[in-house]
């Protein structure tokens, strides 16, 4: 077994013999190997990777810290490990089976005299090794963060009133992929005008024009690990109301990432953000969190919200996120993803932050 896989090992509940782990994330994050099926066995003393015809040549030559087991019917594997192992209950990562899924595996299970247990047991126990980020992990991050803003900084000069979102998020995504990108992190958000005030607009046909706000909410996707980063840009010329809701999201910005550090809590980092933009007046118009952790998927433990009690600590990634949006009117939002230290975080962004006017 690798380290990650004998961490897991070990937490393993004393009332469980082995666990199976399918999401693509979780195989990959253990086993190095990336898949887009297959099983991955964890016993107390062994860890097997199970994998079909499609996969077996490429796991047996790449994937670490497990015995490759290709299979043609999954549940022959699966009983001669059972009986190997003496195994008589398996936990499954809930988060990852279906219904059928899990119904599948339970059938297999009990014909080989062996029981499974459903719960979120399994997920709590690798989120808690997930949560915190080797510096091999934080270098592709930062692979990511800087693919993302080169593609930025370079698709932004094509930015002129007449444009179209979709095509301004199309030409962002092609240069991540020129850029060394496997992909995005999500679907591109680029979105301008009266769209803005939707957090989550797609983008379309809509025309850049002058006097808009441009929302770009985008990350590249690194060996598997993900970026995330908003800026908000203006093109031609803001007016006051434009000017001080962008000082204020940016302020607030400010004080969010003031506020992470090793021992800090998650939902006390909101409510300093929250709290300074419904004093300035914003009150209902920032309905979502300040951040969200950030790794091999775009959305991960802890939640910068206020309904997280999670201590910050040295290795989290996570982003800060604030913005205002005035619906019929426009939206404001800026983030930056984190590498939180012991006595404050590590900025993964570097592009500039003060309003841009294009
Ligand atoms: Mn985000």
């Amino acid at each position: 077994m690798n380290s990650s896989l004998e961490l897991l090992a070990a937490m393993l509940p004393e009332k469980v013999d082995a666990a199976i782990i399918i999401s693509n994330e979780n195989r990959r994050y253990f086993t190095q190997f990336v898949s887009s099926l297959g099983f991955l066995m964890l016993t107390r003393e062994e860890a097997y990777l199970l994998v079909d015809f499609r996969y077996a040549e490429a796991a047996q030559a790449n994937a670490s810290g497990c015995v490759v087991t290709p299979f043609e019917k999954l549940s022959d594997e699966i009983g001669k490990i059972i009986k190997r192992h003496g195994i008589r209950s398996v936990m499954l990562e809930g988060s990852a089976f279906t219904l059928n899924d899990a119904a599948k595996i339970d059938a297999v299970l009990s014909d080989n005299g062996a029981e499974s247990i459903h719960s979120d047991e399994l997920d709590l126990l690798i989120t808690k090794l997930r949560i915190t980020k080797t510096s091999c992990e934080v270098d592709k991050m930062i692979k990511a963060q800087r693919i993302t803003e080169q593609a930025l900084t370079e698709t932004v000069k094509l930015i002129k009133e007449g444009v179209t979102e979709q095509e301004i998020a199309v030409e962002l995504e092609y240069k991540m992929r020129r850029l060394g990108a496997d992909g995005v992190s999500f679907d591109l958000i680029v979105i301008a005008g009266e769209k803005t005030s939707m957090p989550h607009g797609t983008p379309g046909n809509n025309k850049i024009k002058s006097g808009d706000f441009i929302t770009f909410d985008i990350g590249a996707l690194y060996e598997g690990y993900h970026s995330d980063m908003t800026r908000t840009y203006a093109l031609g010329h803001v007016n006051d109301k434009q000017k001080r809701v962008y000082d204020t999201v940016y302020k607030a910005q400010k004080l969010g990432l003031e506020a992470v550090k090793g021992g800090a809590v998650c939902k006390d980092v909101d409510k300093i953000v929250r709290d300074f933009i419904y004093q300035a007046g914003f009150e209902g118009c920032f309905g979502h969190s300040t951040g969200h952790g950030v790794g091999l998927e775009i959305h991960e433990q802890p939640a910068l919200s206020s309904g997280c009690d999670t201590v910050l600590q040295s290795g989290m990634v996570v982003t800060v996120e604030p913005g205002i949006y005035i619906p019929g009117e426009f939206g404001v939002r800026i983030e930056d993803m984190v590498v939180v230290t012991a006595d404050g975080c590590l900025n993964l962004a570097v592009l500039p932050k003060e309003l841009m006017i294009l």
